[in-house]
């Protein structure tokens, strides 16, 4: 049973800090959850605060597992998931945090199997197609910095985070992209809702010939009439993420035309809710996105054994490689990129594993 939840801030600063449209990281503030069993197994799992995009911040991850959620989880069996979710919904909001004690608990459910998590939930491979995310840039920085990604990792898919104005400085990124490294390379944009309809209807237009794989999130889904006519008058894939953060807004905004693909993020629907989103898109033929919320390695670790698991969500590019943004990392054993490939940890539980030292080099409750 759940003996302790312990919420442990910490700092690590990026080397290369990302911009986007709605926001802008140059540190990694999040906060290491550490549950321990009364006998004795700890799952541990990243919590990363977004509050551009759900509202929760370093602070308020903090606040709600301490006052809130542990005391009302501790003594709780680890195997009754159902009655876990019970608990935490009573929450509302606050998805990062009840993620993150979700993928602590799955890392326990498959140590106490003596299992990997991938193999616990499908096992269908070990592991993924790398896509970096790419940020705000000239575009000769971005050309460097796919150069370099191609050399080193052999990474030959990226987002690129659109959604500037001017809109050309954009649209002459993702063309100088696609002439530089070839038609091979998978391409695709994400606008957190920089733009309105028609601007994203406009730049959807000018790269029309350079076979981009999705766009998402181009425009606010609050525009309603506006986002459905742009997913309708493109045969690109729209991906939705920060507009269907949970299973039930996934399912409503499939329904209302809002988007005809899907971003998965396990660090905010943890690995249940991951669950419930995945058994929607593959039963109705709606691509997967495995999305970054610009995840450390031990967040993108829980992506990458959640995504090995099924032949829907490995499918395509997964988004596990911005940590290589960051000047350090919790994760002791680190993530290897080997031709554009990223493989699942073969130790029980999904592969997180803290370097103690450098957990209290950055810890801030000291
Ligand atoms: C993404 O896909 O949007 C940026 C903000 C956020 O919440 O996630 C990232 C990446
Ligand atoms: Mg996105």
């Amino acid at each position: 049973m759940i003996a302790k939840i312990e919420a442990i801030p910490y700092c690590i600063d990026y080397a290369k800090p990302l911009r986007f449209a709605s926001g802008f990281v140059d540190k990694a503030d999040h906060v290491l959850v550490r549950v321990t069993t009364n006998n004795g197994l700890v799952g541990i799992a990243d919590a990363p605060p977004r509050p551009y995009t759900y509202g929760e911040t370093q602070e308020s991850i903090l606040a709600v597992i301490n006052k809130i959620m542990a005391p009302q989880l501790i003594g709780t069996p680890v195997e009754q998931n159902a009655r876990v979710h019970e608990v935490l919904k009573r929450t509302v909001g606050n998805n990062v945090a009840k993620a993150a004690i979700d993928i602590a608990l799955w890392d326990i459910k498959a140590k106490t199997a003596n299992t990997t998590l991938t193999a616990m939930l499908g096992g269908y491979t070990d592991r993924l197609q790398v896509a970096h995310m790419v940020g705000f840039a000239d575009t000769r920085d971005v050309l460097e910095e796919v150069q370099d990604l191609t050399d080193r990792y052999g990474i030959s898919a990226y987002k690129i985070k659109v959604g500037r104005r001017p809109i050309h400085d954009d649209i002459e990124v993702c063309r100088a992209i696609r002439r530089e490294f070839g038609d091979e390379v998978v391409l695709y944009i994400d606008g957190n809702r920089g733009w309105n309809a028609r601007e994203s209807q406009y730049v959807l237009k000018a790269l029309e010939d350079i076979n981009l794989r999705f766009v998402e999130e181009l425009n606010p889904a609050s525009e309603g009439f506006g986002r459905r006519q742009i997913v309708q008058h493109t045969n690109i894939p729209f991906v939705v993420d920060e507009s269907a953060p949970t299973p039930t807004a996934v399912w409503r905004a499939l329904q209302d035309g809002d988007g005809s693909a899907v971003s998965i993020k396990t660090a905010r629907t943890g690995i249940t809710d991951s669950l419930r989103i995945w058994g929607l898109c593959s039963s109705g033929g709606v691509d997967i996105v495995l999305g970054n919320q610009i995840d450390t390695q031990v967040g993108s670790m829980a992506t990458i054994a959640f995504g090995a698991a099924f032949y829907e969500t490995s499918l395509l590019p997964a988004e596990v490689s911005n940590f290589l943004d960051m000047q350090d990392d919790l994760q002791a054993e680190p993530i290897e990129i080997v031709d554009g490939y990223a493989k699942i940890s073969q130790r029980p539980g999904y592969g997180a594993s803290i370097d103690p030292d450098k957990l209290e080099y950055y810890r801030l409750d000291k």
